[in-house]
């Protein structure tokens, strides 16, 4: 790996959200294009990132702060991906489900999953099951997430995936279901695609789902 981007991976790593856009951009005045910038420094930071909060070395609050520095530098990227140089790694639509407003976890998985080259639509906290059907045919994702804090709400993941069958899109979309009351066999009796722990094994997921 080339010594800038190096550099752009541990300071994305440390959240010096200050420093990762200029970096960035000394990277592109390199001649290093777009695409090695985001694979071989941003996302390579946080991939660090997701391995060390999976194994209980880093804590959510870091994690935020790297996500920040991620952004730091997406947005010298942003346009120049814009241009093409760079296919997504996968359209992923995701939100919390209906009477559910707990969102610091849905937009931690979020985040990684941009980490990791992933194109985003967040719908947001307390979606009814028609608005998560409106999003799959507007955006005709790949993947779509449902995120529930709530024993309560739980439910409205089964009639998500209801209301996607009678939509007749159900086929379109790998279903993944994740929050802290949420498990894997309440993500398989619910007929769920995949069920994430955590933000890091979601992004992991969301890689052998679309691969
Ligand atoms: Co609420 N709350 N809360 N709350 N709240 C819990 C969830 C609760 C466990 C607290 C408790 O009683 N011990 C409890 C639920 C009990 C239950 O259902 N069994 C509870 C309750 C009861 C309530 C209210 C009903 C309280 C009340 O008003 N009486 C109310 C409900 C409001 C509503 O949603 N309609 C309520 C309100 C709130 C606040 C608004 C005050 C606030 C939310 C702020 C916000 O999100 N913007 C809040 C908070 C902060 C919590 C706790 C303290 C923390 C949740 C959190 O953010 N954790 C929580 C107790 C706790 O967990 N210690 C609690 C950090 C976050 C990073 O973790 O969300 O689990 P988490 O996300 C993880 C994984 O679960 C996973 O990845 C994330 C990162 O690793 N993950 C996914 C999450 N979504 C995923 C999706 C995926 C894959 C993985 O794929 C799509």
């Amino acid at each position: 790996m080339s010594e800038i981007l190096g550099k752009i991976a541990t300071n994305l790593y440390n959240g010096d959200d200050g420093s990762v856009a200029g970096l960035v951009q000394q990277a592109l005045d390199q001649g290093l294009s777009p695409s090695e910038v985001l694979e071989g420094g941003l996302i390579a930071g946080m991939d660090e990132v997701g391995k060390d909060f999976k194994a209980g070395d880093l804590f959510v609050p870091e994690v935020l702060i790297a996500a920040r520095a991620m952004h730091a530098g997406m947005s010298v990227l942003r346009p120049l991906l814009a241009e093409g140089d760079v296919p997504s790694a996968g359209k992923y639509v995701i939100g919390t489900v209906k009477g559910d407003l707990h969102d610091i976890g849905k937009n931690l998985v979020k985040m990684m999953l941009e980490g990791a080259g992933f194109e985003t639509v967040d719908l947001g906290t307390d979606v009814k099951p028609e608005t998560y059907v409106a999003a799959v045919q507007e955006h005709q994702p790949q993947l779509l997430g449902l995120s529930a804090l709530l024993t309560t709400t739980m439910p409205g993941m089964k009639a998500t995936i209801e209301a996607l069958q009678e939509a007749g899109l159900r086929d379109t979309v790998k279903i993944m279901v994740g929050g802290a009351p949420v498990t894997a066999a309440f993500a398989e009796k619910i007929g769920a695609d995949a069920y994430a722990p955590d933000a890091a094994s979601a992004v992991d997921t969301a890689r052998e789902l679309v691969a």
